[in-house]
């Protein structure tokens, strides 16, 4: 029978649609540094150096060269063609997969293109910068917008249905993740002992003993043949 599934998703599978990884060579993190942009302590230190380092890469999102790869789009055709639940959360700010068609998915670090107002706390479609002088379209507050991103030492969303979902699965497939930033990075070793475990990155990663099987090259080619074969396997 067809297990239900969940599909952790980090920046690798996106790294070919042309967004930078974070601990790659040439990834973000080689550029900026966390302590500087990616915890709640930086933004209350320097909101303007925050919000230049994510408007930069929320603007990169409205280049028509970035598009969902053959990685986005074959998980997506997974959810279609699974008989059984397919939840995919992805540590991804990008919204590349909701735009290759997933549909059951949680992006558990925020979303790139919304933001949050510190006011109301409303969440709204942002597509432009952030600046001093932006209004929540929800309570008219000027310049109480951050983006929509969790950042270190903030909780990941939605946390209870991904710890239902991680209980529930028989399969759980990681992509394209270095597994160094938790809750994440726990969630092997959580179903481990339930469920079967896959890997599948560039290549190998601290964690990869801990999964029953690994598959190391670039994820538009490595992903869609493995999604081929598992819809295969249940046909
Ligand atoms: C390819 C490829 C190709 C390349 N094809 N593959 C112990 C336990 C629990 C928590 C902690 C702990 N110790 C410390 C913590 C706290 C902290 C943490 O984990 N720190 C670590 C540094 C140790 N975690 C937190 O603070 C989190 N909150 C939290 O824990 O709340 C309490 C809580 C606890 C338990 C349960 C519930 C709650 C929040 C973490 C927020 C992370 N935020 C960021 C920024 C988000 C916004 C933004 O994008 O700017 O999220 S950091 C950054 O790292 C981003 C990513 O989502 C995340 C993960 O990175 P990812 O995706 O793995 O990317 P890389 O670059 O690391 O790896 C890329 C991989 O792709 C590589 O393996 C390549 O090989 C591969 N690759 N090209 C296939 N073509």
């Amino acid at each position: 029978m067809a297990p239900p599934i969940v599909i952790l998703t980090g920046a690798g599978i996106s790294q070919e649609s042309g967004i930078a990884t974070f601990r790659d060579a040439d990834g973000l993190w080689a550029r900026h540094r966390i302590e500087d942009v990616a915890t709640p302590e930086a933004f209350a230190r320097n909101p303007d150096l925050v919000q230049r380092f994510y408007n930069a890469r929320r603007a990169q999102l409205l280049d028509p060269a970035i598009q969902p790869n053959a990685a986005h789009l074959a998980l997506a055709r997974l959810e279609a063609a699974w008989p059984a639940p397919v939840l995919l959360v992805t540590q991804n700010i990008d919204g590349l997969h909701a735009r290759a068609g997933s549909r059951n998915l949680i992006p558990m670090h925020g979303e790139l293109q919304k933001a949050r107002c510190l006011g109301c706390e409303g969440v709204v479609d942002w597509q432009q910068d952030i600046t001093p002088q932006s209004a929540c379209p929800a309570c008219g507050a000027v310049g109480r917008l951050r983006p929509h991103v969790v950042w270190f030492g903030e909780m990941p969303l939605q946390m209870e249905r991904i710890q239902a979902a991680l209980y529930e699965c028989g399969l759980f497939i990681s992509i394209g993740t270095s597994g160094q930033v938790y809750p994440a990075a726990g969630m092997v070793r959580e179903v481990r002992g339930q469920a079967r475990c896959v890997e599948l990155n560039l290549e190998e990663t601290e964690g990869t003993a801990l999964f029953h099987e690994a598959h190391h090259g670039p994820a538009t080619q490595i992903v869609p043949a493995f999604v081929e074969r598992l819809i295969a396997s249940c046909g």
